[in-house]
């Protein structure tokens, strides 16, 4: 007999995706955090789990959280009418919705309640299962919630459920330290806050369980909740479910030997293509992917693959079995000239002047002459920001490395332009 939870990292109901191109905008709905809530319900139910742990954060915003509620509250009951019990702490989005919702709801079980650590034990014929849970008591918490605590074992396999912020000792979202979380003397820890997942492992799963569904290009990668068994008294595996319907996908695309860039545009699908299978191969394919693709490799037609895409429908590209919707949220050009700047760099010419400072760009570490570049550029990049009709995006300034991005690939495209140039080859 086996004990089997499934655990939930941040949710965010209520959070929408940013991004989506006009085709998608109006489904939304369909594919932010509502939408894999009731995957995850109808997962959990279909599957039989015992328990649906979530560790804090399901909901985004506490002012405006009626839609979020309804959904949340709906889950809660549906899990619950199919017997699967439903554990909840409390992270420092939900300070006030949470404990309001175990009130309501007969059935959620609401750990560490007020910041005071609690312990309960799930168990399934001869397996067991200890949770030693903490719930944010208000929304900061600038205290380790693990100072002066040592944790009375329970039965079968302990793990910690705690919402907070590792290794980052000025945080004002309950500040822990992996010695403090090691040195706890439990099985391992399911952690909430930070939403890229950690490598969660059996038998001593210890780390951010990640957010349950990407919401940004900066949520890329894998996403979704945990599937966690518990048999022969340990942890006896950890599985990522991969089923939120958006996913967010860093597509690097080698255009290195094209004859035309006619050719980007094949090497691009061939790769979608590729994505697609391994996506198709999930249970539950996602609904949409958001693609960062970047062209890289070497090749002298950068400008003219370049003017290429610019002509093409990025909303929306079809690929093998059509049944996801993909669309290129951003496109990169990282392709280098097909002689290296090394070489070019030894010309005295405007095109060797230009490969010295792109060198300097790839260098590392505070160069005084890449630092000098690096400020012109920004003064000049400011001075567009600040323009009026930028105002309104409230854009942080760019930091050295953006900086440093934007000229590359602009110098990159100024160099292939004065390549082509008729007489500058050498
Ligand atoms: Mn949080």
């Amino acid at each position: 007999m086996e004990l089997t939870i499934l655990a939930v990292g941040d949710l965010h109901l209520g959070a929408a995706p940013s991004r989506l191109p006009a085709p998608l905008a109006a489904r939304a709905e369909e594919l932010g955090a509502a939408a894999v809530w009731r995957r995850i319900v109808d997962q959990a139910i279909s599957r039989q789990v015992h328990a649906v742990v979530l560790a804090g954060d399901l909901v985004e915003d506490e002012d405006d959280f009626f839609e979020a509620y309804r959904e949340l509250a709906q889950g809660v009951e549906r899990l619950v009418a199919a017997n699967i019990r439903v554990l909840g702490i409390v992270g420092n989005h939900d300070v006030k919705v949470l404990p309001r919702l175990a009130d309501q709801i007969a059935g959620f079980e609401l750990l560490g309640r007020n910041g005071q650590w609690q312990t309960l034990t799930l168990s399934q014929g001869s397996e067991s299962l200890t949770l030693h849970g903490w719930s944010f008591p208000q929304k900061q918490v600038s205290y380790s919630p693990l100072a002066g605590i040592r944790f009375e074992q329970g039965p079968g396999v302990n793990l910690g459920l705690l919402h907070g912020d590792r290794d980052q000792p000025q945080s004002p979202y309950a500040p822990v330290s992996s010695p403090e979380l090691a040195g706890a003397a439990l099985d391992g820890w399911l952690l909430g806050h930070i939403h890229k997942p950690d490598a969660l492992t059996a038998p001593h799963p210890s780390g951010y369980l990640g957010s349950a569904t990407g919401l940004h290009p900066g949520e890329s990668g894998p996403r979704g909740p945990w599937l966690l068994t518990v048999s022969g008294g340990t942890v006896s595996a950890m599985e990522h479910w991969l089923i939120a319907p958006l996913h967010w996908q860093p597509l690097a695309v080698d255009l290195t030997g094209i004859g035309h860039e006619d050719d980007a545009r094949e090497r691009l699908m061939e790769a979608l293509s590729e994505l697609d299978k391994t996506l198709n191969q999930r249970p539950l394919a996602p609904e949409a992917v958001a693609l960062r693709v970047t062209f890289n490799g070497r090749s002298d037609l950068a400008a003219r693959v370049q003017s290429l895409m610019q002509g093409e429908d990025l909303q929306h590209l079809s690929a093998g079995t059509l049944r996801i919707h993909y669309f290129i949220e951003s496109l990169i050009y990282a392709i280098e000239p097909v002689l290296p700047l090394e070489t070019l760099a030894q010309r005295s010419d405007p095109v060797g002047l230009l490969a010295q400072r792109l060198l300097l760009l790839q260098q590392p570490g505070h160069d005084p002459q890449r630092q000098h570049l690096l400020t012109q550029a920004r003064q000049q990049m400011l001075a567009q920001q600040q323009r009026s009709w930028w105002q309104a995006l409230d854009n942080p300034p760019p930091d050295d490395e953006a900086v440093a991005h934007w000229l590359w690939q602009a110098g990159l495209l100024a160099l292939e332009q004065l390549l082509a140039q008729k007489g500058s080859a050498q």
